[in-house]
């Protein structure tokens, strides 16, 4: 097509949209609702239908606002005019313009004759009461089909109704004309506008947190937990036309932490800004007219401490400050509800004992190699309200030294329910778990022995080495009746040490001077330890035929390992002696012989002995008290 020849086309397009306006507005025949034929319609932005209903208590004059024309299922659509018509008592025409650059506008991202609406103020004023917009394709141009924008148009209310009434007018479409590519005008429907301004106010709406109550109780390990809180907006009026909403929310930032937070999709813009005590919310720009009761948003809160048992803690989750507007007005709002978090404190934890902790073994070797010992898996502190259903834990242990000889289930928990018990040994390690096999009916507490487990020495050292294997107690899982996992507190988690000391042998000997003394006399006892070892206490201990072993002194070697002991016996019998010594760091102790020896009593022929000599005296005492009578008559009869 030549240039000069478009050029004509488009004018003569022009000319018979901009000047036969009034022929065809005298026609009417489009005002006939049509099935099947295009739509025009009245649209208001904010609820999407043909209603501008503006209810307040306030005097709006100054507030504008648009109305968009669409066209819905037109086919062909090659130039378009839109008269639209209002009561400029109320209202006044500030502007209108077509949609360039908004994808919804029919003729968007195509060459257009790009028609400057007119304006109308036929009473002249000042007041424009009328408005015709309109455009058209370049000749050629691919046409447009289905649904879309053809203009918007600001108002600005100038008038408002008294107090208590309501002022109803009509958006008024009229010369409305549309051509196809052939430039035929196309019958079509029209939907005006209604406008209403009623001067009463708005029901309140609220903002209100949900859940209201948040309970962690003392069971629970509550630091490290989430939960949600979702703030809603409550008994909203959708003549608010809600456009941004934002309020502060206020709690105590040492107990919980906001971590996450969900956006509801109906808003396009969403900000959280961080403050002390608080999170301040800002929403703007909803995608539609939002009303009655919805959700603002979603905040995931993090537990970030939780008190000892019995201390609890709280922090309410307060909405302050809130401030919602809407497309006419400041929404009116009432209390606000706010949730309130407590936390309670956390029970005393329990933890696990390797009992005995400390095993320390010391011989010659290869005297350990084969020998068992046992320790026990001890729970401790254990309160009821954990509700304990089931313990999983893992030992470990160093296997060149030990081997498992046995595991046996520990009485503890078996005492309040029945249980099942399993273990499973690998290399150098045993899980241990146990389990209430139903819901228990009492729960355990106190302190008792989950496992019993033997241990066999397999391994010994050359003398003077030591060899160590803990016995650690490396994982730890009890859980409660809701599988959640009990705290175990780990800084009181006792392990195990083992240890195996290789010893020197040693030898101690005794001797006695005599096997047999006399009741009241001493024995000499005597001995020495190989290798001689000085200034190490040597018990020795003895026994009447059939008593038990006593103590009988401890002594102390000398120098060179040699001791000595002078026992006075007291007691006639059949007597027996050892000697020991515990060893010492290097050296496995040792016990010696036995010695048997025999203590007298006082014998017959000392007996006699005494009564002989008794005899004798008594005899010279005689014999001297019989010459003492003699010489005394002697000198009473001399010469006779
Ligand atoms: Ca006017």
């Amino acid at each position: 097509m030549k240039k000069r020849e478009k050029t004509i086309i488009t004018y003569c397009v022009i000319y018979l949209l901009w000047h036969t306006t009034t022929a065809f507005s005298a026609g009417a025949p489009f005002r006939q609702l049509q099935e099947d034929t295009p739509l025009i319609k009245v649209i208001n932005p904010l609820t999407k239908d043909e209603n501008f209903i503006i209810q307040t208590n306030e005097t709006l004059i100054g507030t504008k606002f648009n109305a968009t024309v669409w066209i819905y299922n037109v086919e062909d659509l090659f130039a378009y005019q839109v008269r639209l018509n209002i009561n400029d008592t109320w209202l006044n025409i500030t502007s209108a313009w077509l949609p360039k650059g908004d994808p919804n506008w029919v003729f968007d991202g195509k060459m257009t004759v790009g028609l400057n609406p007119r304006y109308y103020d036929n009473d002249n004023d000042g007041l424009r009461e009328s408005v015709l917009i309109g455009d058209s394709l370049l000749k050629g141009a691919e046409t447009f089909s289905g649904s879309g924008l053809l203009g918007i148009v600001e108002f600005k209310i100038v008038n408002t109704p008294t107090v208590n009434e309501s002022v109803n007018l009509t958006i008024e479409l009229s010369d409305t004309i549309i051509l196809n590519s052939s430039l035929a005008i196309m019958p079509h429907t029209l939907v005006n506008g209604n406008y209403k301004y009623t001067r009463i106010p708005l029901p309140s709406a609220w903002l209100e947190a949900n859940p209201s109550n948040i309970q962690f109780s003392c069971n629970k390990l509550a630091v490290g937990k989430r939960f949600n809180v979702t703030i809603f907006l409550k008994n909203l009026n959708p003549l608010w036309y809600l456009i941004n909403a934002s309020f502060f929310l206020k709690f105590n930032p040492h107990l919980i932490n906001l971590s996450d937070y969900t956006k509801e999709p109906a808003w396009n813009h969403v900000n959280l800004a961080f403050e002390n005590g608080g999170i301040s919310v800002s929403l703007k720009n909803p995608t539609q007219n939002l009303y009655g009761n919805f959700s603002l948003i979603t905040l995931t809160f993090l537990i970030k401490y939780q008190a000892n048992h019995p201390v609890t803690n709280e922090t309410t989750l307060e909405i302050v400050n809130a401030s919602l507007f809407g497309y006419f007005q400041k929404i009116s709002l009432g209390p606000s509800i706010s949730s309130k978090i407590i936390i309670e404190g956390l029970l005393p934890k329990p933890w696990l004992e390797v009992s005995p902790s400390n095993i320390y073994i010391r011989s010659a070797p290869p005297s350990s190699m084969g020998q068992n010992f046992t320790v026990n898996i001890v729970i401790k502190n254990l309160d009821a309200l954990w509700k304990l259903k089931s313990i999983t834990l893992t030992l470990t242990f160093n296997q060149t030294l030990l081997r498992i000889l046995s595991i046996a289930e520990g009485t503890f928990l078996p005492s309040f329910n029945p249980t099942t018990f399993g273990h499973v040994i690998s290399d150098g390690e045993i899980t241990i778990n146990q389990s209430f096999t139903n819901y228990p009916t009492q729960y355990p507490s106190g302190e008792g022995i989950i496992a019993t487990i033997v241990f066999q020495i397999i391994y010994q050292g050359p003398p003077l080495q030591t060899d160590r294997s803990n016995i650690t107690i490396t994982k730890v899982n009890l859980r409660d009746i809701d599988k959640d996992i009990i705290p175990v507190d780990t800084n009181k988690i006792l392990h195990g040490i083992y240890q195996i000391k290789s010893l020197k042998t040693s030898t101690i000997s005794l001797t006695a001077n005599a096997t047999s003394v006399k009741i009241g006399t001493y024995i000499n006892l005597s001995g020495a330890i190989t290798p001689g070892i000085s200034n190490v206490n040597v018990t020795i201990f003895y026994r009447k035929q059939n008593e038990e072993w006593a103590v009988l002194t401890t002594i102390k070697t000398n120098s060179t390992g040699y001791y000595t002991y002078a026992w006075k016996v007291t007691q006639a019998g059949i007597f027996q002696i050892k000697a020991s010594w515990l060893g010492d760091a290097d050296h496995e102790g040792a016990e010696s012989n036995i010695i048997t020896f025999i203590v007298e009593q006082e014998s017959l022929s000392m007996t006699l002995t005494y009564i002989f000599g008794a005899l004798i005296l008594l005899i010279i005492i005689s014999i001297t008290m019989y010459y003492i009578v003699k010489k005394k008559r002697f000198l009473k009869h001399p010469k006779r």
